[in-house]
């Protein structure tokens, strides 16, 4: 198990630091458009690739505007990533997406148009006509969406290869799920005979119940419970104390985290390094 931890850190290292220089870029007017950090979060979208990694699968995947982790965890092209947030034609959405609508077709990686849970019904639509293996990530807010829930339904029905997984940071920009709602993801998903979980950012929580789900057998939804480090976009933070699933796994897995940290760390201000000198 300590193996699998180890894997799936070295995933959620390169996110961590990749978005810690991002955060600096920000600071720095380097980058100077609405950007959207996937620090704290991490941990989600690296189990999952590394589970599914592990498996041989390679699926399609549909995220939302805060996917930095998830292209990254995914094995999306990094300087492509670092060339869209300068906005160069370069970039992996040719600098027109900017950090909401990142992509990346060599990994499946099919990015966001800007309105809330639209990957959704397009995820599944595709799915359906595909028949493959589809992750499609959502948060919490843009899962309330009608034509979210009105997706998950259809997908029970046609019980295609589907994994929602909601990423549950308790915010939609500043206002918390209690205000905005009486009711779970992972119930309603249940009424519609969706197997369903709700969960903890954990590595071995994702797994054990992606196994229990029976991932890809049929349709699956894990609300994963998550904490969102900075502002909902740019650099900024509200409580320097709240708890980083990050720490938490380097302090846990010891020495050979640090070393992936630290390596992680220098290879990342390289390419950065190397790519805002082309300026
Ligand atoms: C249909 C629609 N409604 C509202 C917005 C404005 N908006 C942009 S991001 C956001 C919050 C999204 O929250 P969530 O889905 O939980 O993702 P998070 O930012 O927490 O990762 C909102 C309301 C939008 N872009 N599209
Ligand atoms: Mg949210």
């Amino acid at each position: 198990m300590k193996n699998f931890r180890l894997k799936v850190f070295q995933r959620a290292s390169i996110c961590r630091n990749f978005d810690e220089i991002v955060y600096q870029q920000l600071k720095h007017k380097e980058i100077n458009y609405p950007t959207y950090l996937s620090v704290g979060e991490e941990f989600i979208s690296a189990t999952i690739a590394q589970v599914l990694a592990d498996k041989y699968i390679e699926p399609d995947i549909f995220i939302q505007h805060r996917g930095h982790a998830t292209y990254l965890s995914f094995e999306g092209d990094i300087v492509e990533l670092i060339d869209e947030l300068l906005g160069r034609p370069s970039g992996c959405a040719n600098g027109m997406g900017g950090s909401a609508s990142i992509q990346c077709k060599e990994k499946n990686i099919f990015g966001h148009d800007g309105l809330m849970g639209s990957q959704v019904p397009i995820g599944v639509g595709s799915c359906y006509v595909s028949n493959k293996p589809t992750v499609i990530f959502v948060g919490d807010s843009a899962a309330e969406e009608d034509y979210v829930l009105s997706s998950i339904g259809w997908a029970a029905t046609k019980n295609i290869p589907v994994l929602f997984v909601i990423e549950d940071n308790n915010l939609s920009i500043l206002t918390e799920k209690k205000v905005r709602r009486s009711w779970e993801m992972h119930n309603v998903a249940k009424g519609f005979g969706v197997n369903a979980f709700n969960i903890s950012d954990d590595p071995h929580d994702i797994k054990k119940h992606l196994e229990i789900g029976k991932v890809f057998e049929r349709p699956l939804l894990l609300n994963i419970n998550t904490i969102r480090k900075y502002w909902h976009a740019g650099a900024g933070i509200d409580d320097e104390n709240v708890f980083d699933r990050y720490e938490k796994e380097m302090n846990d897995l010891g020495d050979d985290a640090n070393a992936i940290h630290e390596k992680n760390k220098i290879y990342l201000s390289a390419l950065w390094q190397r790519q805002l000198e082309k300026q």
